[in-house]
């Protein structure tokens, strides 16, 4: 088994220990940063979500592997680009989870990416109301708004949260994002979003390109 298939497993059985020693061993025999991620911490994730679909795996069990996941996305936090730190910040995102919708693995996973690109991000967390966007747009005036729902039931939340951005005349003002399993080009279109975003190296690339 590769190390990173070691890492998956870590990941799936949502062994903390495992996921940092084999983060750090991957680090430290100069794995890079997204291949940790892709092929290793989210694979660990796509041995789970089967499962939990099939009824094998269950939310504590899910939630385990989650937080098995962000331990590793922990340590990998030095190594994702110079954009951290001192540097002077592109843009402010305000990012959050629709409301009624309580996942957020993907979501922190845009922060981290995002955060690690030089952006300034302000993270509203879950189930966050329309009313919440809208207040936080005004308060911290971001150039975008990213919003992820992972519930076919919430993407109605979703297309919400845009109306409501656009009744309270600040539509204009931000570049709106959306992501999460459910969502597709065509609905960020039908909802009048700015952009889908597909993962979280798409979320920046769209992001820096907006920009320019
Ligand atoms: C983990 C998980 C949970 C965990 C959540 C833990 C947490 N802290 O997030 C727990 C166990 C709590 C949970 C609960 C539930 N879940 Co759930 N869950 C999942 C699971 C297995 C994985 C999701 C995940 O984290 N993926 C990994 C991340 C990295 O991927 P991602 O979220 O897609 O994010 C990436 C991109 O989409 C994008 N992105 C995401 N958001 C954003 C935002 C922006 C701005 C941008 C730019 C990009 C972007 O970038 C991310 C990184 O690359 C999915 C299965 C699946 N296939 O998605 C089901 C799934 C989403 N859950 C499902 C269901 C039904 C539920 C429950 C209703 C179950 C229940 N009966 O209680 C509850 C709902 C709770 C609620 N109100 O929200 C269904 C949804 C079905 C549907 N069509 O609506 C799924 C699809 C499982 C299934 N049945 O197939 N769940």
């Amino acid at each position: 088994m590769s190390e990173f298939n070691k890492l998956a497993q870590a990941v799936f059985k949502g062994d903390l220990k495992g996921v940092k020693a084999i983060t750090q061993e991957l680090m430290d025999n100069g794995a890079k940063a997204d291949d940790i991620i892709n092929q290793g911490l989210l694979g660990g994730m796509d041995i789970v979500a089967p499962k939990f679909k099939a009824g094998e795996m269950f939310v504590p069990e899910v939630l385990r592997a989650a937080k098995a996941l962000g331990c590793g996305m922990e340590l990998l936090k030095p190594l994702l680009g110079a954009g951290g730190g001192s540097l002077k910040k592109l843009a402010t995102v305000i990012i959050g989870t629709v409301a009624g919708d309580l996942h957020d693995i993907g979501k922190n996973l845009v922060v981290l990416i995002l955060e690690s690109s030089a952006f300034n991000v302000i993270d509203l967390g879950v189930d966050v109301s329309p009313e919440k966007f809208v207040e936080a747009i005004k308060e911290h005036k971001p150039q975008f708004v990213g919003l992820s729902a992972l519930l076919t039931t919430t993407m109605m939340a979703m297309k919400d949260t845009v109306e409501a951005i656009k009744a309270a005349g600040l539509r204009d003002e931000v570049k709106i994002l959306v992501g999460g399993a459910p969502i597709s080009q065509e609905f960020a279109d039908e909802i009048y979003a700015d952009a889908f975003c597909a993962d979280a190296i798409a979320a920046k690339e769209i992001a820096t390109k907006m920009l320019a």
